[in-house]
């Protein structure tokens, strides 16, 4: 089932007399050109709210932001911004004092809330589309509370600590919350799981993750990027394993690691289980590649035959290249505005998938720093149609992180995600904190439009 990625070639970015030159090496695009729109420290989620762009910038050592974006016209290109709230690190009863938490990912926008996660806590606040009030930081009401965030004897918090938050499309308050690992070994009822809550309805001082979040979906590792798709399917792209604990086709950990084990792009449906912590997709080109194998197949009953019985372990309706960390997902949607104009996303690609990709910080060879699209045909992926739309020029050259050898982070590292309702594409750079506007058809090339030179 798996066939590799499409790479497109690499396109140098052309740049006009009248455009500055990027202060990292800018991303380059088969079809499709970019322009910096604004600068946020630590981008990680940006949203649409209806009427405009916020942007969650946890920043990197105090104090964590949603900005506002928007153009003073639509479609003018003169793009402005409005910090709307700021957030100091929080201090966790009993558990987080040495470490406290901040906002680190998850950021969604429902029925008049906009709500944030911390490892420990989903937090709302009141917000109208368009609205760019500044709001303080003690308006915050707890909706989620309690979740499993342990941490080692230093308060270092331990395994994955973003928590996904998503709503049902039509189930507005339905929120869909994502809680990835702790061991890669260890199955437990608080880790490697989705659970949702019905938030018309939050208890005094919020719900208790654990006694009062609904499973929908278990055994799924660490599902950052996740969104439900327009016919109300919930899409999630997992990140497998980093450690492989047997040899595959004749090869052994160290051989197999490059190719293997994939990463997912799962169909969450209710109360089904996705593989975790037993089970994985092999990758590479030999007979196993595709399949679902058992990291260990002596462990009874979770061997192979265990791992390759979709009625025991969901295999995954798509895969992405081993360890290229698929953290943000969205689908180009009627809201979307396909073909507004000719920047638009084209309206054949309605219902595609778009998927940011993080970039592998343990490959030889260095994989993902871009965002590809997920083709859909009949309400599923096409495998074969994957296609990179903005990836960053030249990384193997510029971008290499000299302190991690196998981390290519000094450049562009796509995180956030969104579509506008002009059919524009919009990218978070976590590593650069630049928010990109990405137009369709302008043919290979970006730009920086102006915004405050990026810093890292
Ligand atoms: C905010 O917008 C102004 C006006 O376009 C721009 O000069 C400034 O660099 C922007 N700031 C950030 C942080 O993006
Ligand atoms: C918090 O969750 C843990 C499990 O992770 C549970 O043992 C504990 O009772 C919960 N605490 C509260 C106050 O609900
Ligand atoms: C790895 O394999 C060994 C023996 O084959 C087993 O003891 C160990 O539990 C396995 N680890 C995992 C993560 O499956
Ligand atoms: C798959 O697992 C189910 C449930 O354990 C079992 O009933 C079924 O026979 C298995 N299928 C195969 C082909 O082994
Ligand atoms: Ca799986």
């Amino acid at each position: 089932m798996h066939v590799p990625l499409l790479l497109t070639t690499l396109l140098l970015p052309l740049l006009t007399t009248s455009q500055k030159a990027l202060v990292y090496p800018g991303p380059s695009f088969k079809s499709a050109s970019a322009t910096q729109i604004a600068s946020c420290d630590r981008v990680r989620t940006i949203l649409w709210d209806g009427k405009q762009l916020l942007a969650l910038c946890p920043g990197r050592s105090t104090l964590g932001q949603i900005m506002a974006i928007w153009e003073d016209q639509p479609g003018s290109g003169n793009w402005q911004n409005q910090t709307i709230l700021t957030q100091a690190l929080i201090g966790v009863p009993g558990q987080g004092e040495k470490a406290p938490e901040g906002w680190n990912h998850g950021f969604a926008f429902s029925e008049g809330y906009i709500y944030m996660s911390t490892p420990s806590a989903v937090t709302r606040w009141k917000h109208t589309p368009g609205d760019r009030t500044i709001m303080s930081p003690n308006d915050g009401q707890v909706v989620v509370r309690n979740i499993s965030a342990p941490r080692d004897a230093s308060g270092a918090l331990l395994g994955s600590t973003t928590r996904t938050l998503t709503f049902h499309n039509t189930n507005t308050n339905h929120l869909f919350v994502s809680i990835g690992n702790v061991a890669d070994t260890e199955h437990n009822p608080y880790h490697g799981l989705v659970r949702w809550f019905d938030v018309s309805a939050v208890p005094e001082g919020g719900f208790e993750f654990y006694s009062q979040g609904n499973i929908w979906s278990d055994g799924v590792r660490n599902a950052v990027g996740m969104a439900f798709d327009a016919s109300g399917n919930l899409w999630a792209a997992d990140m497998a394993s980093d450690i492989q604990n047997r040899t595959v086709d004749s090869m052994t950990l160290a051989q197999s690691h490059e190719d293997s084990p994939l990463d997912e792009i799962n169909l969450l449906k209710k109360d089904e289980f996705y593989g975790w912590p037993w089970c994985f997709t092999a990758g590479g080109t030999g007979p196993s590649a595709g399949k679902q194998l058992a990291w260990n197949p002596t462990n009874d009953p979770f061997g192979d035959a265990w791992c390759g019985n979709a009625t025991n372990n969901e295999p995954p309706m798509a895969t992405v290249p081993a360890h290229v960390s698929p953290l943000s997902m969205t689908f180009l949607a009627d809201a979307s505005g396909c073909g507004t104009d000719s920047h638009s996303f084209p309206c054949e690609m309605k219902g595609d998938m778009f998927l940011a990709l993080h970039g592998s910080v343990t490959n030889e060879v260095p994989k993902g720093y871009s965002v590809i699209r997920v083709p859909f045909k009949n309400s599923l992926p096409q495998q074969s149609s994957i296609e990179t739309i903005f990836e960053v020029s030249d990384l193997v050259n510029q971008c290499k992180d000299e302190g991690t050898p196998k981390a290519f982070t000094k450049c562009v590292r796509p995180v956030g995600l969104t579509f506008d309702n002009r059919g524009r594409l919009f990218v978070g750079s976590d590593s650069t904190n630049e928010i990109y506007m990405v137009h369709f058809g302008g043919g290979g090339s970006s730009s920086n439009a102006g915004a405050a030179g990026v810093g890292k």
